[in-house]
Order: structure tokens, then C-alpha cells, then sequence
């Protein structure tokens, strides 16, 4: 598989339990590189933009609420097949069905508040990517 790039980010309830550390280290002994990262925080609108495809859904506020209530860790990944293999690191959107040593069954606790965010396309990954970091941040 040819390199690619994902984005990430640890979500406001990963930077409050103390998790940086121990999600970085597992992302970094995986195999991925980090080529750009930054802690950032949304704004409302800003939070309602990125998450727009879920506008209509019943979680959508509560989603809002919990990713503008502090700072997340915005970071650009470059690994072989970077989208599927960072999907398959953290694990499934629900914690509970997560599997055993992905970030999400190791730190999440909620379908809500799940510790971690992983693009799920090339495409979505390109337009994540530049809605965090502009051209001159992406090494
Ligand atoms: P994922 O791609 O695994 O991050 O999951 P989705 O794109 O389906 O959902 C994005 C975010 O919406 C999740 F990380 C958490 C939130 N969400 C809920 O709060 N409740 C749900 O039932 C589904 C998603």
C-alpha cells in the first residue's frame, strides 16, 4: 500500500483524563509519523461545521457540547494504508464494542465521549486535514 495521510484528534475527554501521552505513544509504536499536530480548541461554529454530516442527528448537540468544552489534539498522520489501519487502531465508534487493545477499549467510555476521532476515507481525510492546519503546517 502506498503512504497516505489520516487525521486525528484526541477528543476534550482524552486531554482531561491525562491520556496524551499513553494515545500518542500507541499511535507512534504502531508505525504512524506525525507530520503535523496541534492543540487546539473548536468554536461552536466551528465544531458544527466539522461534524455538519451528522447535523440531523438526535446526538448532534450533545456531540457539539462535548467537543467545544476544552481543548482536543489535532494531529495529521502518515502511515501505509493510514485510514484503515488508524480505523482499526482505535476501534469501533461505541467503546463497549471495541476491540480488545484499541485506543477506544482502552480509554474511551462512551459511544459520546470516545477519547479519539479517525477520518473514515482518503477524502474525509484530506478535508479534515486542511479545515486544522493550513498548507505551511503540513510537513
Ligand atoms: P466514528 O467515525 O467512529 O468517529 O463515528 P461517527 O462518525 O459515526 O460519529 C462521530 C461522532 O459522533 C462519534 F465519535 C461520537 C458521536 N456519536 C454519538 O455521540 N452517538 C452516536 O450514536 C454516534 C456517534
Amino acid at each position: 500500500m502506498p503512504k497516505n495521510r489520516t487525521f486525528t484528534m484526541i477528543k476534550p475527554d482524552g486531554i482531561e483524563k491525562g491520556y496524551i501521552g499513553v494515545i500518542l505513544n500507541k499511535i507512534i509504536t504502531t508505525g504512524f509519523n506525525i507530520v503535523s499536530m496541534k492543540l487546539t480548541k473548536f468554536s461552536k461554529i466551528e465544531a458544527e461545521a466539522f461534524y455538519a454530516v451528522h447535523k440531523e442527528r438526535p446526538f448532534f448537540g450533545e456531540l457539539i457540547q462535548f467537543m467545544t468544552r476544552g481543548p482536543i489534539l489535532a494531529a495529521i498522520l502518515e502511515k501505509d494504508n493510514a485510514v484503515d489501519d488508524f480505523r482499526k487502531l482505535i476501534g469501533a465508534t461505541n467503546p463497549a464494542e471495541a476491540a480488545e487493545g484499541t485506543i477506544r477499549k482502552l480509554y474511551a467510555s462512551s459511544v459520546g465521549e470516545n477519547a479519539v476521532h479517525g477520518s473514515d476515507s482518503d477524502e474525509n481525510a484530506s478535508i479534515e486535514c486542511a479545515f486544522h492546519f493550513s498548507a505551511r503546517e503540513m510537513y
